[in-house]
């Protein structure tokens, strides 16, 4: 099974892969357009930028950033996703066109999220959730046992039983480890590795790890400062097909990322690979 390509349009000044490169909506759409010509199924459209250290945007300039962009993307004909923690936003967005509500809070940062998802029929995308942005980095401990694994999966189990109480079905459920969010590049690797205890969850999984900090302390310099956040492609791309090829011993429903086009290339070589390994294999059984 080949993911999911959600490319990401970020409508802020202050998004730490992109920001401000499309924070007015004419350009977002622009980007949108472009990255589904690249081959994104999905274009996940966000207004509040979760970087570590981020601050909020009001609700009004949220909706002002996000909602023209999601109409006239969704009006192309486009699968759109509406990247918020409000349920405000969340609503609105669906009305103009969005089909998906990813919450990087799971529902956390403002409950009535929930009963919006209930009301109408949009897949919903949750992940673990700490703290906000400009605090969640001083929870990135996971001294329990099964460390970082087991707490995102019991954090996640948590959140299902929030959103099944809610009254939102099972298949419209989509779940995320949150790389980045409240992690140490250790805790993303780690959760890279073991997906498939996540997937045990019973849920269709989505992992961002495009341009992720912790990529960027991976390819960091001999003086240690990290790799600048737009040149750290090929290392997200790499992640990508690891997980297409099955390195997580999990399929995995999507990739958020912002690299399309490479991404796409790189799926393709893994589909072409597992293609031949069956025929290879066919004849002799
Ligand atoms: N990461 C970011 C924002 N939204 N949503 C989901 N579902 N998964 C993620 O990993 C995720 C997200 C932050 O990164 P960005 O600045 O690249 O958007």
């Amino acid at each position: 099974m080949t993911p999911l390509v959600m490319g990401v349009v970020n409508v802020t000044p202050d998004s730490f892969s992109d920001g401000g490169r499309y924070d007015d909506p004419q350009r977002a759409i622009a980007h949108g357009r472009r990255l589904r010509k690249e081959g994104a199924d999905i274009l996940d459209i966000g207004g509040e930028s979760t970087r570590p250290g981020a601050t909020r945007p009001v609700v009004a300039e949220e909706l002002d950033r996000v909602l023209p962009v999601i109409e006239a993307l969704a009006a192309d004909g486009a699968v759109v996703s509406v990247d918020t923690m409000r349920a405000e936003v969340a609503e609105r967005a669906v009305q103009v066109g969005a089909s998906i509500i990813n919450d990087v809070s799971g529902g956390l940062a403002d409950p009535d999220i929930l009963r919006v998802v209930a009301g109408c029929e949009a897949h919903y995308v949750a992940m673990p959730w700490r703290a906000h942005s400009d605090h969640m980095q001083d929870f990135a401990v996971y001294d329990g046992p099964g460390g970082v694994v087991a707490a995102v999966r019991d954090e996640l189990a948590e959140r299902i039983d929030a959103i099944r109480a809610a009254g939102v079905p099972d298949e419209r459920v989509v779940l995320d480890p949150g790389l980045g969010f409240a992690k140490l590049p250790e805790h993303n690797w780690e959760l890279l590795a073991h997906l498939d205890v996540l997937a045990g969850l019973g849920f269709p999984l989505l992992v961002g790890a495009s341009r992720k900090s912790f990529l960027g302390r991976l390819l960091a310099a001999d003086d240690g400062s990290p790799r600048p956040v737009g040149e750290r492609e090929e290392a997200g791309v790499a992640v990508a097909a690891l997980l297409a090829a099955g390195h997580a011993n999990t399929p995995v429903w999507g990739l958020r990322v912002h690299d399309v086009r490479a991404t796409r290339d790189a799926l393709l070589a893994v589909q072409a690979w597992t293609v031949a390994s069956r025929l290879v294999q066919g004849p002799q059984g």
